[in-house]
């Protein structure tokens, strides 16, 4: 029997429960509170890893840090899922554990996703009362530092792309900041998933210019972008961010890029290409984390 069924979306509560479970349950997997929302909710990473003591090189994923994006939290719960059970039986998954630790944040912004559940759908940013305003709520994709409150993001709390009073004013950009910097050094590739617009992004975001290891970047991007499209035909552009989708200051893609120092930090916009938006059917689950994890597998063997 599943412990959790992937081929829908959870709520928040669900989610922490399926991750408790496995932590209770299967020797790979720990889990680790970056920090607690406003609303007092915990911001899990689960952890999979064969020897933690290895400090083996990792993969990093944040999901969900913009609240209306289920698919993205979905697609990091059944990659988790897909982790756990194929370990010891498909060999492919098992050399991967072998080979690297995998380190999720299935649910970035509780807050936020709590309130898409109970209230508006289409919430994106998190539930922080703002000093001074009656509109709710921080961007935490423009919380950070690089470019702080630069071009793509708004200094109205009314909009949805508000930065907030300063970079990691806010929980959700703090506990991202330091679950990435207790690795630092490590990390391989570090992966935030967005949806929607079958993108797959490198930095920069806060500005026109590319990264001095763009060429590498762009192979990469290739690779996974080549694998993920020829499992069902699902176009993807890819390039940087600025160029590619519009310049977005103070997010986390390049943070892990030019404060952590990981080449392979990406966002990627998942399905669909604005059919459904942000409210993907739950039967476009399975087949839009399978993809993903086809492009992932493919860049990662390749870098
Ligand atoms: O605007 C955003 O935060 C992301 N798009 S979304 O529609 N999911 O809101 C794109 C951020 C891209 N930034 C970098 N790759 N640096
Ligand atoms: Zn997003």
């Amino acid at each position: 029997e599943k412990a959790i069924d992937v081929e829908n979306y959870h709520t928040y509560e669900e989610v922490m429960a399926y991750l408790a479970d496995l932590a209770n349950t299967n020797p790979l997997v720990t889990t680790k509170v970056g920090g607690t929302s406003e609303e007092g909710r915990d911001i899990v990473q689960a952890i999979i890893s064969s020897d933690l003591s290895a400090n083996k090189p990792v993969h990093f994923f944040d999901c969900n840090i913009h609240a209306r994006e289920w698919i993205t939290g979905a697609t990091c719960v059944w990659i988790i899922d897909q982790i756990t059970t194929g370990y010891g039986s498909d060999p492919e998954i098992t050399s991967l554990v072998d080979l690297y630790d995998w380190k999720f944040v299935p649910i970035a912004n509780p807050d936020g996703y709590a309130y898409t559940w109970s209230t508006d759908r289409n919430w994106r940013k998190n539930r922080l009362v703002n000093n001074g305003s009656t509109c709710v709520g921080v961007d935490a994709n423009r919380n950070f530092p690089i470019g702080f409150a630069g071009s793509g993001s708004s200094s109205d709390p009314c909009s949805g792309t508000y930065h907030g009073i300063a970079a990691f004013s806010e929980r959700e950009a703090s506990a991202l900041r330091d679950l990435i910097a207790a690795d630092r050094g490590r990390v391989k590739t570090a992966i935030s998933m967005h949806s929607y617009s079958q993108m797959f992004l490198s930095p920069y975001g806060y500005t026109t210019d590319l990264p001095v290891e763009y060429p590498e970047m762009f192979r990469a991007m290739e690779i996974a972008v080549t694998a993920l499209t020829s499992t069902y035909g699902t176009p993807y552009t890819y390039g940087n961010t600025a160029v590619t989708i519009y310049i977005a200051s103070g997010d986390t893609t390049d943070h892990y890029y030019e404060s952590e120092g990981v080449v392979h930090s990406y966002t990627i916009e998942l399905r669909d290409s604005g059919t459904y938006g942000f409210q993907l059917p739950p039967d476009q689950i399975v087949p839009t984390a399978i993809e993903t994890w086809n492009g992932f597998k493919a860049m990662i063997n390749a870098i």
